[in-house]
């Protein structure tokens, strides 16, 4: 039968582009930040044409998007924060919409050093193909309203009923989800709209307009122009306490309409460079966070390792609280900030055990080594020696063929994220007020609480390690296949 739905992977790069768009509407220090960071990778591009090693950005990954558009530019991810289980399943339909699903948990609450009241997931597309033709992921945390450390019962049930019946989506973002679930697809009509009213959802709408802001500032209760302009404004108590106590990312995810991006983070060949050139306007956090990279001793480049994040601290945003009287008063809130990233190899469990007991000088600096020694994670294919073999190859010769390079080992980017670089990277919206956690405070099983929403729901939360090992399986049948005579 021939349906005329939108494809996942087309409404995902859609949304992307247009939640990059509103962004740039949104916070002026992103915009510059991009046409940065688009410098510095097109300076590398020339510079770097050759090694340029990510299997997703090669010339036949380009032909399946638009001609000369290169992935790494145009590739974004984004965090949004959401308060209740309910809430966490909603926004999970929606992406399963754009061919997003849930890959890892990450428990910031068990955290050595400064835990925070959160554990996310990450969407993102699962496949090849569709991370060739839109990577785009959204990083989203549920706030762990239960944690002792951070609420006491009386904040955390004040905080659950402030949110109990809110959602993210209007009535019609979510029916259009709905219809999509019922149909197995959208028009393009309907994806359309929807793409339109979820990137809406997605502002920050409480943020006051130059405009509106010189208003308030001349008046003193202003409730009038409140219902005029149907303005929001932030329970002043409630964001206050939740601020004292559970830190500016609970007031964050508890205290607004809905939720919110609250970054956006463009991917760059050279981190380094784009921190110096950034440093010089934007207030960064302290440094680069993620493994350092390995420096190659054939070709003295750098081979990153995972992923490697840095930020800018957002600048707070003039917003409008109701007093506990019900006079509106001016005031403000930190966000939302802008991040970059730099994508290296997805290492093996063998890798990311060898990373945090034995630190980076423990590992080989070639990709060949690092292959055989099964510590990342690489897509191998025949050389034009390998080609030339006339006879089947077996799983068990696969290492003596890369070392008589009649195997050539590719890297693959790894997708995901990293926990303690996250907790670094929350830290771009937090003032001095975080409530810091003694290390040796217990803390309630939130992740297993977690796995349950989802399980609950009949929705599996996908383990990255298994989708890169598939990959790279993917590449060796092939071999195997190849050379059968
Ligand atoms: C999410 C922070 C995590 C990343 O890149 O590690 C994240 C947030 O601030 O809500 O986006
Ligand atoms: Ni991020």
């Amino acid at each position: 039968m021939m349906t005329n739905f939108m494809s996942p992977d087309d409404a995902r790069a859609l949304f992307a582009y247009k939640l990059s768009k509103m962004y740039e509407q949104a916070d002026p220090q992103y915009k510059k930040m991009i046409s940065v960071v688009r410098d510095v990778n097109e300076k590398y591009m020339k510079t770097h044409s050759d090694s340029i090693t990510d299997t997703l950005d090669s010339p036949l990954s380009r032909q399946l998007r638009s001609e000369n558009d290169d992935r790494v530019t145009q590739e974004r991810h984004g965090a949004i924060r959401v308060a209740t289980p309910s809430e966490l399943i909603e926004v999970t339909d929606f992406f399963k919409v754009l061919g997003m699903f849930p890959v890892n948990v990450y428990d910031l609450t068990s955290l050595k050093k400064d835990p925070l009241p959160i554990v996310g997931t990450a969407f993102r597309s699962i496949t090849k193909k569709g991370l060739i033709k839109a990577p785009f992921r959204m990083f989203t945390s549920l706030l762990q309203l239960d944690d002792e450390r951070f609420f006491n019962k009386e904040l955390r049930e004040k905080a659950k009923t402030y949110v109990k019946e809110r959602h993210i989506f209007g009535k019609n973002t979510r029916s259009l989800i709905e219809k999509h679930k019922n149909k197995g697809g959208l028009s393009k009509k309907d994806m359309n709209i929807l793409i339109e009213e979820s990137v809406e959802s997605f502002r920050l709408t409480e943020q006051l307009s130059e405009e509106l802001l010189k208003k308030f500032k001349y008046l003193h209760d202003e409730s009038n122009i409140i219902s005029k302009e149907k303005l929001y404004s932030i329970d002043e108590e409630l964001y206050t306490e939740l601020l004292k106590n559970g830190s500016d990312i609970a007031a964050d995810i508890i205290c607004f309409k809905g939720t919110h991006i609250n970054h956006l983070t463009p991917r760059t060949y050279d981190i380094d460079e784009v921190y110096n050139r950034l440093n010089q306007e934007f207030q960064m956090i302290e440094k680069i966070q993620g493994p350092k990279p390995l420096i190659n001793n054939e070709t003295g480049e750098n081979i990153v390792l995972q992923l490697r994040q840095t930020s800018y601290k957002a600048i707070p945003i003039p917003i409008l609280f109701q007093t506990k009287e019900g006079k509106i008063k001016l005031g403000s809130h930190r966000n939302p900030f802008g991040e970059i990233e730099q994508r290296g190899i997805a290492l093996t469990e063998k890798g990311v055990l060898l990373l945090i007991n034995n630190g980076i000088r423990a590992f080989p600096t070639t990709h060949k080594e690092i292959a055989l020694q099964q510590l990342g994670y690489y897509e191998y294919s025949l050389t034009d020696k390998g080609k030339q073999l006339d006879k089947k190859l077996l799983p068990s010769e696969l290492d003596e063929l890369i070392r008589q390079n009649y195997v050539q080992v590719h890297p693959i980017t790894y997708e995901d994220f990293l926990a303690v670089s996250a907790a670094e990277i929350f830290k771009s919206n937090l003032s001095d007020n975080i409530n810091k956690i003694e290390k040796q405070q217990k803390c309630n099983n939130h992740v297993q609480k977690f796995i349950k929403i989802f399980e609950n729901n009949g929705i599996p939360i996908i383990n990255s390690y298994t989708l890169y090992q598939t990959q790279q399986a993917q590449s060796t049948e092939k071999i195997y296949k190849l050379n059968i005579t």
